[in-house]
């Protein structure tokens, strides 16, 4: 993208974020890949390794075989790592900060909007998170760190140290049900925005990717920042294919200047 397009994208976003009574950050996996954490769908994304077939909730439960296959792919796929939040965190962060978010509807499992400093009630993770697990039996919730030291010693499949029951990352796994109560916050938020912000997410994971569609369709403006086109570039405002990092980065400078 030439650089003078480029900048003007960006001058037009800060103006509607200056002038927004309410603004929705919607993100997925591609506002983390400059923390090092890889996406699903990019060159080289957890996709390119590892089969999605072999990510279901049926075959979670289905055997100690297949957890334990599921546990290594979630060791190797780069999901569990002490990865830093970048420029794009921080400036969704820094707007909650000047007043100017209402909320972040996450799809990703990093814990990074919260690392990066946004109040853990204004972040929405669609899809869990991967910093804890959860027994499947008695309910404990566990940070993930203190069971992985239990793992990788021995190679084995942990379980709960209350009732041994099947621990499970509070991730939601293909098969699995969205948390309702964040899934309903969500589209109520998405519903009234005036400005939704996509950074980094392809918009084809269903139902997570009709969140900027709900609030498309009941007026919101709608900016997308992603490397690649996304299905709702048509229904866009504003689509910058760029870093999200520079993006937002250059985003925040230049709404500073108006408020
Ligand atoms: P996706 O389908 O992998 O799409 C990511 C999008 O981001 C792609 O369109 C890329 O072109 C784009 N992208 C990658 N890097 C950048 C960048 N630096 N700047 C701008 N754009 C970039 O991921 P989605 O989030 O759309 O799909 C939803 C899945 C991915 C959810 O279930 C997540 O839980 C899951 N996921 C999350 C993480 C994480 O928590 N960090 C990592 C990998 C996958």
């Amino acid at each position: 993208m030439a650089i003078d397009q480029l900048n003007g994208k960006i001058v037009a976003a800060a103006e509607m974020i200056v002038h927004a009574k309410s603004i929705v950050v919607f993100t997925g996996a591609g506002i983390s890949t400059e923390s090092g954490i890889p996406d699903f769908r990019s060159p080289g994304g957890i996709w390119t390794k590892f089969d999605p077939e072999d990510f279901t909730i049926q075959k979670f439960l289905s055997s100690p075989e297949t957890r334990k296959k599921q546990w290594n792919i979630l060791l190797e796929g780069g999901l569990i790592t002490d990865a830093e939040p970048n420029k794009a965190h921080r400036a969704v962060a820094e707007l909650e900060k000047l007043g100017k978010l209402t909320c972040v509807v996450t799809q990703n499992i990093d814990n990074l909007h919260q690392k990066a400093g946004n109040s853990p009630d204004k972040v929405y993770e669609l899809h869990g998170n991967m910093r804890y697990l959860r027994c499947m039996d008695c309910g404990a919730r566990y940070p993930v760190g203190e069971i992985l030291e239990r793992y990788r010693p021995k190679n084995d499949i942990p379980d709960c140290e209350f009732c041994h029951g099947i621990l499970k990352p509070d991730v939601i796994f293909f098969g699995e049900m969205l948390p309702q109560v964040t899934l309903k916050n969500a589209t109520f938020h998405a519903t009234r925005c005036d400005l939704m912000i996509v950074i980094g997410s392809s918009l084809v994971v269903y139902p997570a990717a009709s969140i900027p569609i709900y609030a498309k369709e009941s007026g919101a403006k709608l900016v997308i920042i992603n490397n690649t086109p996304t299905p709702c570039d048509e229904i866009a405002d504003i689509i910058i294919n760029h870093s999200a990092g520079e993006v937002m980065e250059k985003l925040l400078e230049e709404t500073k200047k108006s408020l």
